[in-house]
């Protein structure tokens, strides 16, 4: 992949896709190309098509989905499972339809069964049942997964996916419902501070397990994947260690000044128990995660700040 070819980020605008075209950029890839919603819509089967007619891109990075933390996709399910088999059925089908040299896609951690042993290796895939809060979610991710296998096995196509732990990190979603933990808990005691609140209300028992990744160390090991990973079966992209959820939203207040009580809604869902990856896999071809939790948490605040103000 030289630094003239014409790659598709698809999904430019996200958390993920921000950084992966900060990653490019940064490497001195000059021809990429991004359409944001209104432009084109990538559950627009006829809009794909014209689209990748039109560009011919070389690479593509699937980063484009519809994503949210635990409530939005207990919500919004048939949303989050019709659009992401949509984007991922257009993109996937028309990469190979358009002779895209590469395509890299990005799953989820949540494909893995609900109680999946930890941490959970690759080849737990589809040995138990989902976790039922995400499964819309879930479904749609390893159909894409499946979706690379098997443009695999009928055409040679090189398509290989990336199944990366709870992301945080600059250009994250910070509203108050639908984010993900730690933007969500940013933004609460962020604003609970400013109002002179002396608690904050966290959702669950505080008890689950999670593992999170700085966005921008994703993007690298996704860049550097693109260049050296060329499997059928998709790779586990974590740090390896794991924090409960009380012990995150400590480190959230802590970031963001907040030091007032910290209290739990057990009537809210805790979702799945543990969410460790294994990641011997990522680490045998020798990549690591650079951003320990408490500077990213930093940058983190950082971006809330400036985008919130
Ligand atoms: O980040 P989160 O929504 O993702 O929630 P999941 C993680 C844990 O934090 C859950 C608790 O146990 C929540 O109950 N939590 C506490 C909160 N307070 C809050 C809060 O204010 N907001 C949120 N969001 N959680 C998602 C999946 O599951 O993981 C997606 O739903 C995706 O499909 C993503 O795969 C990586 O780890 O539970």
């Amino acid at each position: 992949m030289d630094t003239s070819a014409k790659i598709f980020v698809a999904g430019h605008l996200g958390l993920v896709g921000s950084a992966i075209r900060r990653r490019l950029e940064a490497q001195g890839y000059h021809n990429l190309i991004v359409r944001s919603y209104e432009e084109l819509d990538l559950t627009n089967q006829q809009a794909v098509h014209d689209f990748f007619a039109a560009e011919q891109p070389q690479y593509v990075f699937l980063a484009a989905a519809k994503v949210g933390g635990i409530r939005a996709n207990d919500l919004y399910s048939a949303q989050f499972i019709y659009e992401n088999l949509m984007i991922e059925c257009n993109v996937i089908n028309c990469a190979w339809r358009y002779g895209v040299k590469k395509l890299l896609f990005l799953g989820s951690s949540c494909i893995y069964p609900k109680l999946a042993p930890q941490p959970m290796k690759e080849e737990s895939l589809l040995t138990g049942l989902l976790e039922s809060t995400n499964e819309a979610y879930a479904i749609a991710k390893i159909s894409g997964i499946k979706l690379c296998q098997m443009y695999r096995k009928q055409y040679g196509c090189n398509y290989i996916s990336v199944m990366p732990t709870n992301l945080y990190g600059p250009g994250d979603n910070y509203h108050p419902e639908d984010s993900h933990v730690i933007p969500g808990l940013i933004r609460r005691f962020h604003e609970a501070k400013k109002q002179g609140l002396a608690e904050v209300v966290c959702w669950g028992t505080g008890s689950p397990r999670r593992e999170f990744l700085y966005v921008n160390d994703l993007a690298d090991a996704c860049f550097q994947l693109m260049l050296l990973y060329n499997e059928a079966d998709h790779i586990n992209i974590g740090t390896g260690t794991d924090m409960t959820i009380r012990e995150i939203a400590d480190m959230i207040a802590a970031t963001t000044g907040f030091s007032g009580r910290i209290a739990w809604d057990s009537s809210k869902p805790d979702g799945t128990p543990q969410k460790l990856l294994d990641v011997s896999k990522l680490h045998g071809l020798g990549w690591h995660h650079k951003t320990e939790l408490k500077e990213g948490l930093k940058i983190a605040y950082e971006d809330f700040l400036k985008r919130y103000q």
